[in-house]
């Protein structure tokens, strides 16, 4: 029998996590049958490759999901909120990257590694979420620990990359390095400060408790994801890096993990390489994570201030693992089981 092939939009087509979108579908082999990308009207008519073969971009409005299947969203929080309805009403299973639906009780959100069974709940609207890069890669890390030991209480920090912004922040660290190398000062457009030989305690806007809405997302989405009891609390900071995201995590357990533990649970969890050699000064990095789709732990070790507690050192790729490796992860699991 021939295999049966899924027609795919991917609204944000264009953009960083769109991009990445395309390649994991060719690398990944999804079976796809017709491809449709859709973007802004600046977009309309430029030519992508989908495995070798041209595709025009058409403008995302609400009725280009006729005939679709699965419609990959990355366009931004208001599109998804505008679009992904008409797409679920054409038929198609939205797995939307933003943030717009994730804390909806009707909306499911998954990671693959750690709640594969919650997509069952996409028949309630048609649509899955994809977490925020940095929930993505904690709890993945995190999952094994959790299972063994139940995390009561985590308190991260990230190290994220100019990725996660998208295209133009790729570029404004690119121009700002190179203007401040040559002695010219950096002008900032996208960040609200330079973000060249620099670190911007601040990710997406502040809420009025004080923290960022990109450390509400890391608070709230783990708990979804993983367990309402877990107390969270989140620093998230913006690197001069260019892609993965680095995160310095404390977790409180309910009982004693040793290291020697963590390493096994890490070792044998899917998704996960552990990275821990410090005698060889063998730790995740950014720059080994980049352009790959595991979760890479190191730094393992006690938290000699309380109890039961352990410090973490978590690096992904936040274009693959954190946004388009996920949401292709939820695709293949999607074709597998429930849409046949
Ligand atoms: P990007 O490089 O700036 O790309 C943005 C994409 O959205 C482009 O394809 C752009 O099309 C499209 N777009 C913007 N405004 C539009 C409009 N009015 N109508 C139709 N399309 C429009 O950003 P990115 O890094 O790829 O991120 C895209 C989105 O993915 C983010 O906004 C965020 O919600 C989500 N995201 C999620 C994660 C995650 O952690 N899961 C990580 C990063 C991003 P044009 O090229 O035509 O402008
Ligand atoms: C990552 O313009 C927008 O709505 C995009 C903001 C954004 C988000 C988001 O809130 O959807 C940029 C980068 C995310 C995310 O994954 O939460």
């Amino acid at each position: 029998m021939a295999k049966k092939l899924w027609n795919v939009a991917i609204a944000g087509a264009t953009g960083a996590v769109g991009n990445q979108m395309i390649e994991c579908l060719e690398e990944r082999n999804f079976p796809v049958g017709r491809i449709k990308y859709l973007a802004s009207e600046r977009s309309v008519g430029k030519v992508l490759e989908f495995r070798g073969k041209p595709v025009q971009v058409e403008l995302l409005d609400h009725d280009a999901f006729e005939g679709i299947d699965i419609a990959l969203f990355s366009a931004g929080g208001s599109r998804s909120l505008e679009f992904c309805p008409s797409a679920a009403r054409a038929g198609a299973v939205c797995i939307d990257n933003s943030s717009a639906w994730r804390m909806d009780p009707d909306v499911p959100l998954v990671v693959p590694e750690v709640n594969p069974d919650a997509i069952a709940g996409y028949t309630r609207k048609g649509i899955i979420a994809n977490p925020n890069c940095s929930t993505i890669q904690m709890v993945v890390a995190l999952k094994p620990l959790h299972d063994y030991a139940t995390i009561k209480r985590i308190v991260v920090s990230t190290y994220q990359a100019v990725s996660g912004t998208g295209k133009k922040a790729i570029d404004e660290l690119r121009i700002q390095a190179g203007e401040l190398l040559n002695g010219r000062p950096a002008e900032a457009k996208v960040y609200p400060h330079r973000i060249a030989f620099n670190c911007l305690p601040q990710i997406d806007s502040f809420e009025p408790n004080g923290y960022t809405k990109e450390e509400m997302k890391m608070v709230n989405e783990t708990r979804k994801i993983m367990d309402s009891d877990i107390r969270v609390t989140a620093t998230t900071v913006r690197v001069p890096v260019f892609y993965s995201h680095s995160e310095s995590v404390n977790i409180e357990t309910g009982k004693k993990v040793t290291v020697a533990q963590a390493f096994e649970l890490i070792r044998k969890a899917p998704g996960c390489r552990l990275v821990d050699d410090v005698a060889s000064r063998v730790y995740p990095m950014p720059c080994d994570a980049a352009g790959q789709d595991l979760t890479f732990v190191g730094r393992i070790r006690e938290d000699e201030s309380i109890e039961n507690g352990l410090n973490l050192w978590i690096v992904a790729d936040n274009i693959r693992k954190g946004a388009a490796t996920n949401a292709v992860q939820i695709a293949e699991i999607l074709i597998k089981k429930y849409l046949k």
